[in-house]
């Protein structure tokens, strides 16, 4: 799957990939430098192959990309991304989507298109101002024609931003998200602290803030779980296994199952015990879920 973001320089493409998949922090983001050209970042997620094209907006780029559709071809899903700070190059990116999407149709291309209005806080904006530049950019001739999906991002808003982006990944995989709003709906009844990921440390869902910079599990959980992992595989030679960690006042309990996803659950001394059967149903649903993974992974 081909994920290509494109937009002006600055507008943000490189920093909510980083913010997402790339397990950064907003404040790591503010000094990055321009892309040059382009940058393709390979991610695997949920067994899912996503190759994410990350097009730099300066002007000499834009160009080239015109030039060469064959960059921009066999794209499945395009993100434009619209800086909502600078009103002022509003039209020039309006149309440069225009001259994107026409060059991907003109090489055959029918991709999923999306419209990221970006940017929506106000760190270093006056509030007054982004409400009125989101209406003025919805209704950019270009953008108002095709009125693509759209969501309304900003990389200070780390778990919408990562809600958007995982819904984007697993939207063309029907089963997989009625499994992942399954798991939502278990967490939703449970009191214990849980995290759904793939066994790369991916979060997939979960019910405690906190834990993950942007779709990335925190360092130190993810290393255990891929520790854990590997004794799964070499050790206990099993697809599906259990671990525990316990201290005296923390119980950590991993569930990996066929070998992809990983279910943790945390309980804190004192705090309400879920009724077993409910984490039972919980478990018994990602089993399910994780075997689907494994047929999606397949057919892709
Ligand atoms: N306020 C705010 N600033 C952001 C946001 N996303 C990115 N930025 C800032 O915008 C600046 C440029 O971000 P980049 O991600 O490098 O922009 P880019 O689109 O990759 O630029 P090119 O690589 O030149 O195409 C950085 O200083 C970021 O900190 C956001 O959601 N809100
Ligand atoms: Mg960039």
């Amino acid at each position: 799957m081909k994920i290509s973001l494109v937009g002006l320089s600055g507008c943000g493409k490189t920093s909510i990939y980083s913010t997402t998949l790339g397990g950064m922090a907003p404040m790591d983001v503010k000094d990055l430098g321009p892309t040059v050209m382009y940058e393709v970042k390979s991610h695997n997620y949920l067994g899912l192959q996503i190759s994410l094209w990350d097009f730099g907006g300066q002007e000499k780029y834009r160009q080239s990309y015109l030039e060469t559709p064959k960059l921009l071809a066999n794209t499945t899903i395009l993100v434009f991304v619209l800086d909502l700070h600078h009103p002022e190059d509003f039209k020039k990116a309006d149309n440069y989507f225009k001259e994107v999407f026409s060059a991907i149709k003109e090489s055959g291309g029918d991709p999923r298109i999306i419209i990221f209005y970006h940017k929506y806080d106000t760190e270093e904006y006056p509030k007054e101002q982004l409400e009125g530049n989101l209406d003025k950019a919805r209704e950019l001739p270009f953008i108002s024609e095709i009125d693509p999906e759209s969501f309304i991002t900003s990389i200070y808003r780390q778990e919408e931003l990562s809600e958007v982006f995982r819904q984007i990944l697993i939207s063309d995989f029907d089963e997989l998200r009625d499994s992942v709003e399954h798991a939502q709906k278990h967490l939703m009844k449970l009191n214990s602290k849980i995290i759904v990921s793939d066994v790369n440390g991916n979060v997939i869902t979960h019910s405690i803030k906190g834990f993950s910079t942007g779709i990335q599990l925190r360092e130190d959980l993810r290393d255990y779980i891929l520790s854990c992992n590997v004794l799964r595989e070499n050790f206990l030679t099993s697809d599906s296994a259990s671990f525990s960690a316990i201290s005296d006042t923390k119980k950590l309990k991993l569930h990996i199952f066929s070998f992809v996803l990983a279910v943790l659950i945390m309980v804190d001394e004192g705090a309400a015990i879920d009724p077993p059967e409910d984490i039972e149903a919980l478990l018994t649903d990602m089993k399910v879920f994780a075997e689907l993974i494994i047929d999606a992974s397949r057919e892709e």
